[in-house]
């Protein structure tokens, strides 16, 4: 039995798989279609802007039309009543989760609906299509917008409050992704050093699962939901007492 006074969810793209939007790594993944270097880093932004920006148009289009799923809402509701200090930490730069209702949510890659201004700083929230050519609306400097996204070989959102969260956590559930990338892939070690339970929620073993004391594999709609019930179900006043 453990008392969960501080749970920590880390969220990637399978959680999403199922409201339509792609993964990256599964078969027809965007990685599979798209060189990640050349469409997700900062050298592929400087030598094409305009394909990074095309790359990012399309989601940003498809995203205006995608709802949140059942995975999306269970994980609303467990933050609403599990009684506990919460944290959701999503790699994915979808809105469902906060179209779902989760509000304490750290997007660690970044918002596909966000953009900012590398000349003056500024961010703002974005839904259309992004180029070259678009003006920034706070400095009126033209080339200078970019995705508020984090590419591959960029820091982070939010690590500091992320790497405190894990070290004080009793539970950490790791949903719909495929522990590739790091510094995501190594928060599980982090949790389990700070003596939290772990759960892998996911469609098949991810490359971190020997890592987990508790793994279950299927699809999210299925398998949130289910987990949910269980920890509010067993729930006290005060955390929740799980059964391992
Ligand atoms: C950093 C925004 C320093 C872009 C993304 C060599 C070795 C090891 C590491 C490195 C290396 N060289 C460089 C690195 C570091 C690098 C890295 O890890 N590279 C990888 C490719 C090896 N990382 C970085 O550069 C990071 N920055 O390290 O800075 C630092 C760090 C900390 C402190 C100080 C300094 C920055 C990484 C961020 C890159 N940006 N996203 C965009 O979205 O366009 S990451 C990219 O992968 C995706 O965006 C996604 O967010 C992320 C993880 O992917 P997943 O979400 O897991 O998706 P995937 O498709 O892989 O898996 C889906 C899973 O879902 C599968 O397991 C599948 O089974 C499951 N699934 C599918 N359907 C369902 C399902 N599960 C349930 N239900 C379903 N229906």
């Amino acid at each position: 039995m453990i008392e969960v006074r501080r749970m920590v969810i880390l969220t990637g793209a399978g959680v999403s798989a199922e409201s339509g939007l792609g993964t990256f790594r599964d078969k027809d993944g965007l990685w599979t279609k798209y060189d990640l270097s050349e469409v997700a880093t900062p050298e592929g932004f400087a030598a094409n802007p305009h394909k990074v920006h095309e790359f990012y148009n399309a989601r940003r289009q498809n995203l205006q039309q995608t709802k949140p799923n059942a995975a999306h809402h269970a994980l609303s509701r467990l933050e609403r009543y599990c009684g506990a200090d919460f944290l959701l930490v999503t790699q994915n730069v979808d809105n469902l989760h906060e179209q779902a209702g989760s509000r304490n949510l750290i997007h660690m890659h970044g918002e596909l609906n966000k953009i900012r201004c590398q000349c003056c700083g500024h961010k703002m929230p974005w839904t259309g299509d992004l180029a070259v050519s678009t003006t920034c609306t706070a400095c009126a400097e033209t080339g200078g917008l970019r995705p508020h996204i984090v590419w591959f070989g960029e820091m982070p959102f939010g690590m500091d409050a992320i790497t405190q969260a894990l070290s004080s956590c009793d539970l950490f559930i790791s949903i719909g992704t495929s522990g590739s990338v790091y510094p995501a892939n190594s928060f599980v070690d982090t949790a389990r050093r700070a003596g939290a339970h772990t759960i892998e929620l996911n469609l098949e073993p991810s490359e971190g699962q020997s890592m987990f004391a508790e793994v279950h594999y299927g699809p999210a709609t299925k398998l949130v939901p289910e987990y949910v019930e269980r920890l509010l179900g067993s729930g006290t006043t005060l955390g929740n007492v799980l059964d391992r």
